[in-house]
This record gives structure tokens, sequence and C-alpha cells, in this order.
């Protein structure tokens, strides 16, 4: 399973719009080695106000982002557990990815043809939820009829498997979620590698137009109903108004542009944000002439694994880390400031990393 994350939903909801708008900027080639896989895998920049506020404590030459893969996985339509429009292919693309980014039409447009014919953001969102619950119900019978018989020849792990596979066949035969289930450690280490999607966290976008920017329509009042529900957030994006923003050329064109729309923040930015934090992921600081740098690691990593994501070696040779939060640089302006009020520390193989430190690694290679 992939750190990344997969835009799902029905046809022309305008996820494609959606992805071409989150890629319109495509992270740097040099930023990250596999750059253009294939058409429907972007590499997107996190957003990061810090950057610049670290920088302009201590003024590099390149400011280099963090970032994160979203998946354009083609529209799913109703049967594609059975294989309809491609369904099995799609399916598998969606097995692969770290969290799901459910697409939900929630703009009224009479030139777009709803696949379905009727704007209905909750009959919709049943129609993907089915697709996804049939597959990982396929997934369940299939090891069940395994499972049955290694139990018969006594298989020991089979026996603490057939019990969660009940437990799952049971839950999906309901119309619920994989997730919705609770397991212990131990149990989760049996479901991990039966890959099912609806294990997956969801987060709904809702793609609106303007008029709903600042007051919800009632479709996105839907949307939130049902993520309320499953206990998973939702995110407004107008997808025709994100586009036209990735086609202006500076940061400041795009600020200017969104506070005339009266936003703070665009749903793109707050899409990434939402994405990146539900895979887990951290960001962390290098700083120094050369470049202020985000790197990002896994939440509860120590030290030396965040070391690794720069190089092998770091890991490999890891001796100590030099640690400020960035808060304390903002507040206190340069390095030596930071010294000299104490707000350097020396953190050895057990530090847990925070998001949002700034670290400067001793290693031996
Ligand atoms: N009115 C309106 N049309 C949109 C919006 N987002 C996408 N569309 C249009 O809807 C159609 C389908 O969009 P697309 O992104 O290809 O959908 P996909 O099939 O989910 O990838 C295109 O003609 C888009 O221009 C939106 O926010 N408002
Ligand atoms: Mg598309």
């Amino acid at each position: 399973m992939g750190l990344n994350c997969g835009i799902v939903g029905l046809p022309n909801v305008g996820k494609s719009t959606i992805f071409s708008a989150l890629t319109s900027a495509p992270a740097e080639a040099a930023n990250y080695p596999f750059c253009t896989i294939d058409p429907n895998v972007g590499i997107v920049d996190i957003p990061d106000k810090r950057l610049k506020m670290i920088a302009e404590c201590i003024p590099p030459q390149k400011l280099i982002p963090a970032s994160v893969e979203f998946v354009d996985i083609a529209g799913l339509v109703r049967g594609a557990s059975k294989g309809e429009g491609l369904g099995n292919k799609f399916l598998a693309n969606i097995r692969e990815v770290g969290v799901i980014i459910h697409v939900v039409r929630c703009f009224e447009d009479p030139d777009v043809i709803h696949v379905e014919n009727k704007i209905d953001p909750a009959s919709d969102i049943e129609t993907i939820n089915l697709e996804l619950a049939l597959a990982d119900l396929d997934t369940i019978e299939k090891r069940l009829q395994k499972t049955v018989k290694l139990v018969r020849a006594n298989d020991a792990e089979a026996k603490k498997l057939l019990p969660i596979l009940e437990k799952l066949k049971e839950t999906l035969d309901g119309g619920k979620p994989a997730r919705s289930l609770d397991f212990t450690d131990i149990e989760m280490e049996l479901v991990k590698p039966l890959h099912l999607i609806t294990m997956k966290k969801v987060l709904y976008v809702c793609n609106i137009d303007e008029s709903a920017l600042h007051e919800d329509n009632k479709y996105v009042l839907m949307v939130k109903e049902i993520a309320d529900k499953e206990g998973a957030r939702v995110v407004k994006i107008c997808g025709q108004l994100e586009a036209e923003i990735a086609e202006l050329e500076t940061d400041e064109e795009k600020e200017e542009f969104l506070k005339d729309a009266g936003l703070e923040e665009s749903g793109l930015s707050h899409l990434i944000h939402e994405g990146y934090a539900m895979l887990g992921l951290r960001t962390y600081f290098t700083a120094g002439e050369i470049e202020v740098r985000a790197w990002t690691f896994k939440d509860g990593d120590k030290a030396p694994q965040a070391a690794g994501v720069i190089h092998t070696d770091f890991e490999k040779g890891f001796i100590k880390a030099e640690v400020y939060h960035c808060n304390d640089l903002f507040e206190l302006k340069t390095e030596a400031n930071i010294k000299s009020k104490g707000k350097l520390r020396i953190e050895g193989k057990e530090y847990v990393v925070k998001d949002g430190d700034v670290m400067h690694f001793r290693f031996n290679v």
C-alpha cells in the first residue's frame, strides 16, 4: 500500500479537473526520483507557509517543499465489482493507494452530464461505496473458502483468521465498510495482508460551484451528514475555480485571486493537507545557506528513520541530531539566539521527531 492518495468517484464528477489543478505546478523533478511514471500519477508540492518563514530567518539559495503523490483513478460505475467499465482494473488501482479521496458532484450544470441523470450525492456515494464493499466481499469469500479447508487440516494460522473473516463478511454484507470494525493489534496483523479497500480512510470532496463556497448547498449538507455518520472528513472544492487559480503564474496572483473570492486557503491546499495528514505524514525541516527544505516522515518516526529520508547513510551512521522547533526560530529570529536561549537540543536515537522540528544530523559513514 502506497503513501499516496487515490481520487475516486463516479464519471464526470470533476476528478480529473481537480487532479489537473493539483498537478498543474508539478513538483520539481529533482525533488522526486520517479516523476512521470504515469499520466494519472502526480507529485504534488505541500504548501507550507513555514518554509518561507524559515527562509526569512536563514536566507537560502533555494526553497524545497515536501511532496505527496495523488493518483487519478478512472471513474467507477455501478457494476464495477463485476467487471463493468474496466471495473477490475480500477479496483486494483484503488487497492494500491494509501487513502481514498472520494469526489462527489455537488454542483448543478445542465451542460455536464451526470451518469445517473440526477444530482444526488447520497445515491452517488452509495453507488461507489457499494462497489468497493462488493470488491472486498469478493476477496473475503475467496479467502474464506481457502481458510475453511485449512482449518479442517488443523492449520493454526487459519484458525485465527477464520473468525475475523466471518466478522468481515457479516459487516460487508450489512453494507458497512471494514474500517467500521474494531480490531486488536494482533487481529490487525492478519487483516492488513487482505488489502481491503474499505479498510482505507476516506476523505469526501464536494465539488461545488462558486455559490456554495461560503454557504453549503443542500448537496454539501447531504455529504456532510453521511461523512459524520462514518466519522469521515469533508473538504469543499470548486473544481472550476481551482482550475482557474492553477493557471495563474505567481503565488502573489494566486493569493490575490483567493482574497477576491473571500477565501483564506484554496480548497486544493486544504485537500493536500488533509490527504497528507490522513496518510500519517509529518514534516521536518533542514535549513542552511544552500537550501531550506521540508522533508516528510511518518508520525512516530524516531530521529534515525527521519534522517534516513534524506539518505540511507544518515540512518545507518546516525550519531545524534541537533534539533529546535521552527516556532522558536520564528520568535527568536536567528539560530544564534536559539542557541543562546538554550532552545537547541541534542537528541539521540530514541528521539521521536515532531512536526515542525528543524534538524541537523550528525552521522558516520
Ligand atoms: N460547472 C462545473 N463544471 C465542472 C466542475 N468541475 C468539473 N466540471 C466539468 O465537468 C466535466 C467532467 O469533469 P472531469 O474532471 O473530466 O470529471 P471526471 O470524469 O470525474 O474526471 C468537465 O466538462 C468539467 O469541465 C465544477 O466545479 N463546476
Ligand atoms: Mg477523469
